[in-house]
């Protein structure tokens, strides 16, 4: 099936304005992407007509709110296919998921133990790990890469050991676009009984995810990059692993009774969800999801390799540009620098023309300072942008490099 460009556009509201007095050309996807109407109708029927806090109440809005909530979890475990639902826990995004995890950790790790990561990680799986090892004295150790920006899978067999007692990898790189080899990674691991933890923040906007098939421990995903609401997400973790970990927060929800004496636990998943949730952020997600799988992942997977392709071919005509991330497998990012301009600059010129890039690190400074560069300019594409668009970057570069060359 081939997509329906046209018909999609004019599903995200968002897409139809002018920035800067010029149409908006929307390519920062990969710090979050853009909602479809379906799923801002949801959110706003939801208050409008549904609100109601769940799992407590007998009446009837309280009861109707709990099963949509419910069955939007449901939803997700069929968009992982996920053995059981109490395996999957919504949280605030991929960064809450991965705490939740690293603070369980703390009670598993000792001194001598390592947690392996590796160069390509986004802040959010580096930080926690650093403050999970230094409680307890395990040491964290890092897959390197190669200058096309792929783990050097030689220099990550020799880094698992017996010591290591947790893998937590990207399975997309947000600022370089490698789909990362790990499924080659998880077989490793799990040939020494270590388990595994995928960020799928980058992944789950591109790709249909089987945790299953994958076999990974743990997986931590954001909705907003997966066009629903901010302020959601979902850590999936297999059934014996989220039993394992101690709860993240305690509060209401997730106990089973509590007194001053002795408190005990919920079961899965509310051990894992303390506290009135984002109830109109898990509806949203749920829409989200169901809108992209009505499109179908693999077509929204190969028009934006289409995308990268066509990106990719243009910006590598232009004299002076260098693409940063230039592994065999990416998903639709182009990282890219304009020898002698500052990124800053390049991002500047390129809003003044109503072009959203992203520039900076990306939270990714350990990739920066491994290219040597103080950052770059970003474009991310997502199912609903064009070549056109893509044209007009390449000219808006051209207009740069007049500027500042
Ligand atoms: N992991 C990866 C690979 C990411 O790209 C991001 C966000 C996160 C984790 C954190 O997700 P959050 O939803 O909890 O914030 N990445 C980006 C980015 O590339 N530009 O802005 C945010």
């Amino acid at each position: 099936m081939k997509i329906n460009i046209e018909k999609i556009r004019k599903d995200f509201p968002v897409l139809h304005q002018e920035v800067n007095g010029k149409p908006l050309v929307y390519f920062d996807n990969a710090a979050s992407t853009q909602k479809p109407k379906v799923v801002i109708d949801r959110i706003a029927n939801y208050y409008a007509n549904e609100h109601s806090n769940i799992h407590r109440g007998v009446h009837s809005l309280s009861a109707a709110a709990t099963e949509e909530y419910e069955a939007a979890r449901k939803t997700v475990q069929a968009h992982l296919n996920a053995t059981h639902d109490h395996e999957i826990i919504f949280t605030k995004g991929t960064t809450d998921g991965i705490n939740l995890v690293a603070n369980g950790f703390r009670s598993i790790l000792k001194e001598g133990d390592e947690v392996l990561i590796s160069e390509l990680e986004h802040h959010s799986n580096i930080v926690p790990w650093q403050m999970a090892c230094e409680g307890t004295g395990a040491k964290l150790k890092v897959i390197p890469i190669n200058d096309q920006g792929e783990w050097i899978m030689e220099e990550f067999h020799n880094l698992l050991s017996d010591r290591t007692k947790l893998v937590a990898v990207n399975h997309v790189s947000n600022a370089l676009g490698t789909i990362n080899p790990v499924e080659e990674v998880i077989h490793a691991a799990h040939s020494k009984n270590i388990p595994v933890l995928l960020d799928g923040a980058q992944a789950t906007p591109h790709m249909g995810v089987n945790v299953q098939d994958l076999d990974c421990e743990f997986y931590a995903l954001s909705g907003h990059k997966l066009f629903g609401p901010t302020g959601i997400g979902v850590l999936y973790g297999k059934e014996d692993w989220l039993n394992k970990l101690p709860p993240y927060q305690g509060g209401g929800d997730m106990i089973k009774s509590v007194s001053f004496e002795k408190t005990t636990y919920n079961e899965l998943p509310f051990k894992f969800e303390a506290g009135t949730p984002n109830i109109a952020g898990v509806l949203g997600l749920k829409s989200a999801i169901d809108y992209v799988t009505a499109i179908g992942l693999d077509v929204i997977a190969e028009y934006e390799q289409e995308l990268l392709e066509y990106g990719t071919e243009k910006l590598s005509q232009i004299e002076g540009s260098k693409i940063y991330g230039t592994a065999k497998n990416k998903a639709s990012v182009i990282s890219f620098l304009l020898e002698g301009i500052h990124p800053y600059d390049t991002g500047t010129i390129l809003d003044k023309l109503g072009i959203a890039v992203r520039t900076g690190h990306h939270c990714t400074e350990p990739i920066m300072t491994r290219f040597g560069i103080p950052g770059t300019v970003r474009a991310s594409f997502a199912f609903y942008n064009t070549k056109e668009e893509i044209d007009k970057l390449y000219d808006g570069i051209l207009r740069v490099k007049k500027m500042f060359g």
